[in-house]
């Protein structure tokens, strides 16, 4: 039997690499939404309950043994099912918009294509865990290098995820490229070379838009 994935229109999401400027993206779309007085929930992953915010902990943490990319990808897995179960179906269902720093698009671009585990045990693990995907999905995207330099001036020590090399990182960024070519109608793609205000007047310009189509 094949699990139907509900593409959900309040649920809208935010990826890219890290130094992209996420943080001030969500609070641009947090303003524009309540401004129009709309409820809206701010959360984030891996993490956004305090069980998540645990597994959270333990993903990002040097660890004195080496995570295996399988006990890594289901570590996400787990934090997500716990988020979507405990903050995300509940403020959906009461009519609220769930913004989510990071969500599934993050298990293809880090553990996929970045780890080379297999995209097939991504894609069934999001059917049969998750059930649920954004209706927009915003893709900050940013050249590598200079997403770290903005990272490294904010970061005393990198986590564990942010010791890897240049490599993984291009490739990450390759795969959220290729999976917003894949899905237009879901994502749109901002260039966050921008100073910070133009990339807050992108992003709110973009919401803003797919709300007009959406109603
Ligand atoms: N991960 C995964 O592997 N698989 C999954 O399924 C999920 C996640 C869900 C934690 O995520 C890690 O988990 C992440 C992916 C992995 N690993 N990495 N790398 P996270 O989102 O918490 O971590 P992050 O992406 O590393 O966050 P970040 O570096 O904080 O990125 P950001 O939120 O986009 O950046 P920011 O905090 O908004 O800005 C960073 C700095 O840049 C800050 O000093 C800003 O002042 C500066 N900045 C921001 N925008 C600008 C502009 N426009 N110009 C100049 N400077 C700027």
């Amino acid at each position: 039997m094949t699990e139907a994935l509900l593409k959900h229109p309040r649920l809208i999401s935010l990826e890219g690499g890290e130094g992209a400027g996420k943080t001030s993206a969500l609070i641009a779309i947090r303003d524009l939404l309540q401004s129009r007085g709309h409820e809206v929930v701010l959360t984030r992953e891996p993490g956004g309950t305090p069980l998540a915010e645990r597994i959270r902990e333990l993903l990002l943490s040097p660890q004195e043994e080496t995570l295996a990319p399988e006990t890594e990808l289901l570590l996400m897995f787990a934090s997500r099912a716990q988020h979507v179960r405990e903050v995300i179906r509940p403020a959906l269902q009461r009519g609220a918009f769930v913004v989510s720093d990071r969500f599934t698009d993050s298990s293809y671009a880090y553990q996929a294509d970045g780890r080379g585990l297999d995209r097939a045990l991504v894609e069934e693990l999001e059917r049969k865990v998750v059930r649920l995907k954004p209706g927009l999905t915003l893709l900050l995207d940013l050249d590598v290098r200079e997403g770290r330099a903005r990272a490294n001036g904010r970061d005393l020590w990198p986590d564990r995820i942010e010791s890897e090399q240049d490599d993984f990182f291009e490739r990450v960024r390759e795969g959220f490229r290729k999976r917003a070519s894949a899905e237009p109608e879901r994502f749109r793609v901002i260039d966050a070379s921008q100073s910070p205000v133009q990339v807050g007047a992108a992003v709110s310009a973009a919401v803003v838009r797919w709300l007009e189509n959406a109603a």
